[in-house]
């Protein structure tokens, strides 16, 4: 037997697009693994074993649905595969990153954790959308509009009751983060469950303080936390390659800090990095930067220079 100081993270791809119409991300996974996401996490102190991809059909291949539920099936069987998946890695006391993928994978990432930890969970939510849609109220049928207001037990039956019928994530257990472009009807919802969230507004009116206070409350009121991050909630500056490049999102100084703020003070038990488009990246800068903050994320330093060692195959010897 090995002794290794090196925390366990399991790594898995799911290459769907089926929950948003945003043609590209379901090539986020194997972008990611071509700029080395492997190598570069082992090298700051994680061990990853890379389990592969869950198969995800084609949209050319398979029938919308109904138009307020885009996909819902195949999306379903998706979120089924990927929640088994999670739950069984964290009751192995393993970590796990998952690579979106349209933002609907967090429905499946974030209930088998949720049942892993029998609902002992947090959930920080970064996006510069909500998500909290639902069949009535969407406005596109998007799914990846839906799956963190299924998460709190509203909308479509088979979202809420993905691996388990109980509800994934108390309300008092969600932090959003960076949110600048909320629909009239997630307001509403956001207001009437009396939802946390500290939005881009917040940010540049009172500056980092009272969010870490909130990351900080979170951390003691629950004993794990599960990380969501939507790329949009980045300047695409930083970020191009999201689903939805964003004008007025977080600067990387803001990105980064928050990262390594929530990774020196949570117990990170798993991340999903979605909306990775790479026909939109440039230089793979957003791979990169995502790669980045999923070490920051973990707790792990993460800088240029540990890109030169692996740039020049200085790999740690054991
Ligand atoms: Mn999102």
């Amino acid at each position: 037997m090995s002794i290794s100081q090196d925390t366990q993270v399991a790594l898995i791809g799911v290459p769907l697009d089926l929950g948003a119409e945003n043609l590209g991300v379901d090539t986020g996974p194997k972008a990611f693994r071509h700029q080395k996401i492997v190598e570069k996490l082992n090298q700051v102190g994680l061990n990853i074993n890379d389990l592969g991809n869950i198969s995800c059909q084609e949209r050319q291949d398979i029938d919308t649905g109904n138009p307020s539920l885009r996909y819902l099936k195949e999306i379903v069987r998706v979120n089924e595969a990927l929640a088994d998946i999670t739950r069984k890695t964290i009751q192995a006391n393993r970590k796990i990153v998952v690579m979106g993928g349209d933002h609907s994978v967090n429905l499946g990432a974030m209930s088998g954790a949720s049942v892993a930890t029998q609902g002992n969970i947090g959930l920080i939510y970064l996006d510069a959308h909500g998500d909290m849609n639902t069949s009535q109220t969407t406005p596109t049928g998007n799914i990846h509009g839906m799956h963190l207001a299924a998460l709190l037990g509203y909308g479509n039956p088979e979202l809420v009751h993905i691996h388990t019928d109980q509800i994934k994530l108390s309300k008092k257990h969600l932090l959003h983060i960076g949110g600048s472009d909320f629909d009239q009807a997630e307001l509403d919802f956001i207001k009437q469950e009396n939802l946390q969230t500290f939005t881009l507004l917040d940010l540049l009116s009172q500056n980092l303080s009272p969010l870490l206070s909130m990351i900080d409350k979170l951390a003691t009121s629950v004993s794990n936390i599960w990380i969501s991050l939507d790329l949009d909630v980045i300047d695409r500056i930083y970020a191009p390659g999201a689903g939805m490049p964003n004008a007025k999102g977080l600067t990387y100084r803001e990105i980064a800090t928050i990262a390594e703020y929530i990774g020196k003070h949570c117990n990170v038990i798993g991340i999903d990095v979605v909306e990775y488009n790479p026909l939109q990246d440039e230089q793979n800068k957003t791979a990169e930067l995502g790669i980045e903050l999923i070490a920051k994320f973990l707790g792990k330093n993460y800088s240029w220079y540990t890109n030169y060692l692996v740039a020049n195959k200085v790999f740690r010897t054991v």
